[in-house]
């Protein structure tokens, strides 16, 4: 996976692009296919059962919306506004501390980390050695991240033997859809590059999430059940497909709970589709992990 790789189905999408102001809005069928009920998903995601919690760490750029994707989560799981992860604007990292969240129900086989935001400039946001260190499970929750340097071998949250347990079984990239654009990217580019090739390098599978699709379409504002017919919701998938080298198939438009008082279920639905794919992944990644293990193989 590479970030100059673009998916087969994504190379086709310049006749798909929203320039045209004329253009319609909605595709007159869904553009991605779905098959199930909300209590289908719900049922689906409970139903999957790795062998140990899964370890979920949400990497993003700083405001993508990783800590307002945890609480939306927590919120879809609760059937009520959950809002324990920290949100907020700023121009550095609103979340500086690596925390890991935790409930019943849909979430109760999986543990979602939080962690700080990537930063364009050199020096700043999450670094790409304390990455490799979240990954392999060194760094214990409750770190305190240093943009200035990485975690050292003699810190209290660092852990030296990681097990399994400890490990990091998927990583969820965030986006802000409205972000999805190579201008407006570039600055971030390498960086996110890298973190990809971290997470390949150790075979963690990788989702990507694209938020805040209520601010990029009026449609979806309105409601959210218009996401798989939006052309400007499935540009952003095929542009961040094409930017990021990541199948159309593993990257999910989301409305977080933000402006919401009420519970959605299209919008819920949507966290869920994400949820599902996430819990598959890291399961399957966790089954790796162990039948390595039994088989004596170290990965380092
Ligand atoms: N409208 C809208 N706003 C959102 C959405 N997701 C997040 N936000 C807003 O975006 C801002 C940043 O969200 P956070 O969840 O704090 O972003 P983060 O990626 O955790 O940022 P850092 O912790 O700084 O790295 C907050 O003001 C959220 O309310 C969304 O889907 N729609
Ligand atoms: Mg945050």
């Amino acid at each position: 996976m590479g970030i100059a790789q673009g998916t087969q189905a994504a190379s086709s999408s310049s006749s798909r692009t929203p320039n045209n102001l004329s253009a319609p809005t909605l595709t007159k069928s869904p553009w991605r296919k779905t098959q199930f009920t909300y209590q289908n998903l719900v049922d689906e995601i409970i139903s999957i059962k790795p062998q140990c919690p899964a370890n979920v760490l949400l990497l993003g750029p700083t405001g993508a919306g990783k800590s307002s994707f945890i609480n939306s989560i927590l919120t879809t799981a609760k059937g009520r506004r959950v809002n324990k992860a920290y949100t907020g604007n700023k121009e550095t990292s609103f979340t500086t501390t690596y925390e890991r969240y935790m409930d019943e129900g849909i979430v109760q086989h999986c543990c979602l980390w939080d962690s700080m935001g990537i930063e364009h400039v050199l020096e700043g946001g999450l670094l790409l050695d304390d990455l490799v260190y979240l990954l392999k499970g060194h760094i214990k929750r409750g770190y305190k991240f240093n943009p200035r340097s990485k975690i050292s071998e003699t810190d209290p949250f660092f852990r030296t033997k990681p097990r399994i347990e400890d490990q990091i079984h998927c990583v969820v990239f965030v986006l802000d859809a409205g972000m999805v654009d190579e201008a407006i990217m570039k600055p971030y580019m390498s960086k996110i590059a890298s973190l990809q090739e971290r997470a390949h390098s150790l075979n963690i599978p990788c989702n990507l999430i694209l938020t805040k699709i209520d601010e990029l379409c009026q449609e979806v504002r309105e409601d959210a059940e218009k996401t798989f017919w939006s052309v400007k919701v499935h540009y952003a998938v095929i542009s961040a497909a094409n930017m990021f080298g990541i199948p159309e198939g593993n990257i999910h438009p989301v409305r977080n709970y933000e402006v919401d008082i009420e519970i959605d279920d299209a919008a819920s639905t949507h966290i869920l589709i994400a949820l599902r794919q996430i819990m598959y992944f890291a399961s399957d990644k966790i089954e790796e992990l162990k039948k390595n293990e039994e088989r004596g193989c170290i990965v380092s």
